[in-house]
C-alpha cells in the first residue's frame, strides 16, 4: 500500500503542489479542469491528492487514498505545445493506457525539476 511505502521511504520520492488537468482519458478527449493537486512521484507511479496540505496528512489523516494515480511505465513526457495550453511551463504526460495530463507550475525551476524527474522515472522503469 502507498502509505506504507511512503513510511518506509523505500522509493525515491518527490512531492509538490502542482497544477494538473487531464486532457484525454482512455484515448478520449475530456474537458480541462485545472486543479492544484498534491503530486507525489513514487518510483514508476505518480499520485495526485486533491487539496492535501502536506503528505504527512496521508498517514494520520482520514484521506489516505490519492485522488488518482498514473502508471508511468511505457509513458512519455514532453513540453506541451501552445495549442495544448496558453499557460507557461506545461508538461504533457502521456500514459500507455491512453491518458494525457498537463502538469504546470508557475515556477520555472520547479517544473524543470519535475520534467527531469518524470523523464528519469519513465526511463528507469521502462522494462519492468
Ligand atoms: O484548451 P482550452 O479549452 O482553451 O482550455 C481552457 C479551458 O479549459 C478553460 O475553461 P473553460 O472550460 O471554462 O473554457 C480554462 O479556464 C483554461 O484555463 C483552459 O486553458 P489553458 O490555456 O489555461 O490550459
Amino acid at each position: 500500500c502507498i502509505s506504507s511505502l511512503l513510511e518506509k521511504g523505500s522509493l525515491q520520492e518527490k512531492e509538490k503542489f502542482l497544477n494538473v488537468t487531464k486532457i484525454t482519458e482512455n484515448g478520449k478527449k475530456v474537458r480541462k479542469n485545472w486543479m492544484s493537486s498534491w503530486t507525489v512521484l513514487q518510483g514508476s507511479t505518480l499520485l495526485f491528492a486533491k487539496g492535501q496540505t502536506s503528505s504527512s496528512s496521508w498517514f494520520g489523516g482520514n484521506q489516505s487514498k490519492p485522488e488518482f494515480t498514473v502508471d508511468l511505465r511505457g509513458g512519455s513526457v514532453e513540453w506541451a505545445s501552445k495549442e495544448k495550453s496558453s499557460k507557461k511551463h506545461v508538461i504533457e504526460l502521456k500514459t500507455r493506457q491512453g491518458t494525457e495530463l498537463l502538469i504546470q507550475s508557475e515556477i520555472d525551476s520547479i517544473i524543470t525539476d519535475w520534467y527531469k524527474a518524470l523523464t528519469e522515472a519513465i526511463n528507469t522503469h521502462a522494462w519492468e
